[in-house]
């Protein structure tokens, strides 16, 4: 080796060092700048910048991509989205950092891009909640921390002017990158960077490390006293909500409403197990002592209610199944439960509706809009602003303290959580979250049964055997089942008694297994006659449908 070629050997091996540890300034430049930006948002609320870009992603996401993640990701999609957007963050921070060793603006610029895409998200949001100002702060405590974080950074990188505009910012006592360039004797290797080849004096190590160590301290300390002060209401507060006695109980469940077969959805939907579908990445924790419902639009008078004044009003207590336009043929996005809520005709009436309006313009305290039939809401179904869910408050998921729950519609358009704006209006005067990507605006719920046992693909023993399900047809009832083996003869299966029109019912069906594989087929008849279309839809616009199927080997 000769003399030249060691000493570049040796360059490369400290240039090498030096960019990563530019990569690491950098990382750790924007941890501080999200940790305290985290604390911050956890403290004086507004929006974390994570989630304000997360939640962006979800709001501009193509349809496509996002029934994707709900097919294929379910409710693990928000910590997959959360991790991801984490990770895009930490790749661009390592980049910009380890640019800096020798473009320290380029590294100043995209660390100033960082904090920015926080702040525009958290701008561009959908919250109600809080001024602007608590809003965007979060996204600015992000911008400035990281900010002065990467300066620090490169000043320990031997920069010391990066902000000089104008002029160059050439490592302390060395020339700078660009002018040094000329000297380079062999093939380009752009590790071999001419600013160390220069200046390995350039390099402040003490700086470096106090700077990185103060960096990963604010950062970890900050995320980590997030979760500690953050997170809103306390549970103890929603715990300790006693919801008076309902002025109109639920009748008591049939007997018979649970068949006795294993593995089949239980009757009522324990809160732990009910499906959740929001477009929120950190659930609202919303404190009942400051939530008010906003009533107004096309009314005589306007109402605002708090919490109290709804606990006081006479309550309606329903069983109602909840039935999500996502839910794909067999899907899992149903659920029983029994409600207690205050009935939203009665507030309506309260209010007074101008003729003219046909439809309410609901939103939800993270500004989520949702337009519902006004007539879904007057026609003497039990329509509630529910405070309760299966004997206690709302739990936070499901819109703790009041959501809507209509019997009969997806919803998507009907079963607003966390709602604080209810607006009587007209459909032609407004569009919705969820209308606005591609959903119908209308959307009453399809007449679909679903075979829990067996599953899909399950070996069954030959012999008699039982299949199990369970049907809904929300406003109209399920009044026969079928089931049919193979191609054969449609045959009636059990059905276990109904609660209400409004629930889903269970059905059971004895079958004589017989060795291979074979296909079990189910459709619903509901109350008003219809046999549950054979038609395959897709869940957009306006719900799946078609009939359910699994195929089963019997040995
Ligand atoms: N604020 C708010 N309310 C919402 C939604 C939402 O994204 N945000 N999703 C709706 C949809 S699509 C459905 S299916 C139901 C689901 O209610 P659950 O999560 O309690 O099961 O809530 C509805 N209410
Ligand atoms: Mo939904």
């Amino acid at each position: 080796m000769t003399k030249t070629r060691a000493r570049q050997a040796a360059t490369a091996g400290h240039s090498r060092r030096r960019v990563a540890q530019g990569a690491l300034g950098g990382l750790l430049a924007a941890g501080a700048g999200l940790g305290l930006g985290e604390l911050t948002a956890a403290l004086a609320g507004g929006t974390s910048p994570v989630v304000g870009v997360g939640t962006q992603l979800i709001d501009r996401a193509p349809s496509a991509a996002k029934d994707w993640a709900v097919k294929n990701l379910g409710t693990a999609d928000k910590p997959i989205l959360i991790g991801t957007v984490l990770l895009a963050v930490a790749v661009f921070a390592l980049l910009a950092g380890s640019f800096g060793v020798r473009r320290p603006r380029l590294a100043f610029a995209m660390t100033v891009v960082l904090g920015l895409a926080a702040i525009l998200a958290a701008a561009s949001g959908r919250s109600l909640a809080g001024s602007l100002f608590t809003r965007l702060l979060p996204g600015f405590v992000t911008l400035l921390v990281a900010s002065i974080g990467i300066l620090l950074v490169l000043r320990a990188l031997g920069h010391r002017r990066v902000l000089a505009f104008g002029k160059h910012s050439p490592p302390a006592e060395s020339p700078s990158v660009a002018e040094d360039r000329p000297t380079r004797p062999d093939t380009a290797d752009l590790d071999d960077a001419p600013v160390e080849a220069a200046a390995p004096e350039g390099f402040d190590r003490r700086g470096f490390l106090a700077t990185t160590m103060a960096l990963g301290v604010a950062g970890v300390g900050g995320f980590g006293a997030s979760r500690l002060v953050g997170g809103g209401t306390d549970e103890s507060v929603r715990a300790g909500i006693r919801i008076p006695q309902p002025a109109s109980a639920a009748p008591p469940l049939p007997a018979g409403v649970s068949v006795d077969v294993e593995g089949v959805s239980r009757f009522v939907t324990p809160n732990k197990s009910f499906y959740r579908v929001d477009t929120l990445l950190t659930v609202p924790k919303v404190d009942p002592r400051d939530w008010e419902l906003r009533v107004h639009g096309m009314v005589d008078r306007e109402l605002r209610l708090s919490f109290a004044d709804l606990l006081g009003r006479p309550l309606v207590e329903r069983d109602i199944t909840l039935t999500c336009v996502s839910n794909e043929v067999g899907g899992p996005y149903v659920g029983n439960a029994r409600w207690i809520g205050v009935p939203i005709a009665a507030i309506l009436a309260e209010a007074g509706v101008r003729s003219g309006a046909d439809a309410i313009k609901s939103t939800s305290v993270d500004g989520l809009t949702i337009g519902t039939p006004l007539a879904a809401l007057t026609d003497g179904r039990d329509a509630l602003f529910a405070l309760a869910m299966n004997g206690e408050p709302l739990p936070f998921d499901h819109g703790f303290p009041v959501r809507m729950v209509v019997p009969g519609l997806y919803g998507y358009v009907s079963a607003t959580k966390w709602i604080v704006d209810f607006e009587v209006t007209r459909f032609a005067d407004f569009t919705a979250y969820w209308t606005e990507r591609d959903w119908a605006v209308e959307a009453p719920i399809k007449t679909s049964s679903r075979i829990d046992v067996p599953k899909a693909f399950a070996t069954v023993k030959a012999g008699p055997a039982v299949a199990a399900g369970v049907a809904w047809s929300q406003r109209r009832g399920i009044t026969k089942i079928e089931v049919q083996v193979d191609d054969g003869e449609w045959q009636p299966a059990k059905l276990a008694a109904e609660d209400s029109i409004d629930t889903w019912r269970q059905w059971t069906f004895q079958w004589n297994a017989t060795p291979g594989n074979h296909k079990l087929t189910v459709r619903a008849t509901d109350g008003d006659g219809q046999v549950q279309t054979a038609d395959r839809a897709r869940p957009r616009p306006n719900g799946s449908s078609g009939w359910h199927n699994v195929v089963v080997m019997v040995e």
